[in-house]
C-alpha cells in the first residue's frame, strides 16, 4: 500500500507508487492523502485529506486485504500523518517506508511546518527505513551537509529521532564534485553504527520527476516480497537508474522517469 499524494500529471505520487509496485509483481493500494494539481513543469495547488477520509481509505483495504508493505510519500498536515501513525500501530503494519517528502523539486511547499515536526515525532519511530534526499535531510536536522561527514552526521541525528535505519540519496550532492571526483549519485544507508553506501552512476539529465517515490516504491515492494533492506535498496536503485536512462522525455518541465 501506498498513502501519498495525487499527481495528475502520473510522474511522482501515488501513479508512480501504484506502477512501481506492479513492476515488482506486488498488488498495488494507495489512499490518497493530497490532491494534488500539477505536470511536469509544477506543482499549482493541492487539496488536502482529513484524517476521516484517510482513516475512510486505508481501515477500509486493511480489513480485507493483508497489507504486505506500507509506503508513506506526501503526507500534508499533522491531522494526516497523526491519523497515518495510528492505522500503522492500529493495523500492526509493518515493512513501512517513510519517504519524508517535503518540497517539490519545482519548489512547492508539499507539507507544512507543523506536518514536518510531526513527521519526525509520529513516524520516523514507526519506519523501517526513511528515505530522505539531501535538501529533507537539512531541513530535518537543521543543519547544512556539506561533505560525507555531515551526511553521517545528519544520519545519526535521524536515527536519534527514532528512525531504525536511514537512507540519504545523494543526487543532490554536488559538493563533493572535483576533477578528480566527477559527480555520482551514491546513496548511504545508516543502520546503528553501520554505513553501506551504494555507488550510483550520475545521469545528467532534467527527467527526474518522481524519481524518490519510485525509489521509495521500489524498496517498499522488494520489502513486501521479503527481500532484506541491503537488497531492497540496491534493488530499488538499479530500477530507478534504468528508468532515469529510459524516460520518455515528455512535457515542457521535467519529464517523469520511466516506469
Ligand atoms: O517528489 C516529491 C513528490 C511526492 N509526492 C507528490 C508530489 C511530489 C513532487 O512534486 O507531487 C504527490
Amino acid at each position: 500500500m501506498t498513502i501519498a499524494g495525487l499527481d495528475p500529471s502520473g510522474g511522482a505520487g501515488i501513479i508512480a507508487d501504484i506502477k512501481t509496485f506492479t513492476a515488482f509483481g506486488c498488488f498495488a493500494t494507495a489512499a490518497v492523502a493530497s490532491l494534488t494539481f500539477q505536470n511536469t513543469t509544477g506543482v499549482f495547488g493541492a487539496v488536502h485529506q482529513t484524517s476521516e477520509t484517510i482513516r475512510g481509505q486505508v481501515q477500509t483495504v486493511a480489513d480485507d486485504l493483508e497489507i504486505a508493505a506500507l509506503k508513506t510519500g506526501m503526507l500534508p498536515t499533522e491531522e494526516v500523518i497523526r491519523e497515518t501513525a495510528a492505522l500503522i500501530v492500529g493495523n500492526s503494519l509493518n515493512n513501512i517506508v517513510v519517504d519524508p517528502v517535503i518540497r517539490s523539486t519545482s519548489g512547492y511547499d508539499l507539507i507544512d511546518d507543523a506536518a514536518v515536526v510531526s513527521l519526525v515525532k509520529l513516524l520516523f519511530p514507526l519506519a523501517d527505513v526513511i528515505t530522505p534526499n539531501i535538501p529533507e535531510a537539512e531541513r530535518i536536522t537543521k543543519m547544512k551537509i556539506n561533505d560525507i561527514a555531515d551526511i553521517e552526521k545528519a544520519a545519526k541525528l535521524m536515527i536519534e529521532m527514532g528512525a531504525k535505519n536511514v537512507l540519504i540519496k545523494g543526487g543532490h550532492f554536488v559538493e563533493l564534485e572535483n576533477e578528480r571526483m566527477p559527480r555520482s549519485a551514491t546513496d548511504y544507508l545508516f543502520s546503528g553504527d553501520a554505513m553501506q553506501s551504494f555507488d550510483g552512476e550520475y545521469i545528467d539529465t532534467t527527467s527526474t520527476h518522481g524519481t524518490g517515490c519510485v525509489l521509495a516504491a521500489a524498496i517498499t515492494a522488494n520489502l513486501a516480497l521479503g527481500r532484506e533492506l541491503p537488497d531492497a535498496v540496491r534493488i530499488a536503485k538499479e530500477f530507478v537508474t534504468a528508468a532515469i536512462k529510459t524516460a520518455p522525455k515528455i512535457g515542457s518541465g521535467n519529464s517523469p522517469i520511466n516506469i
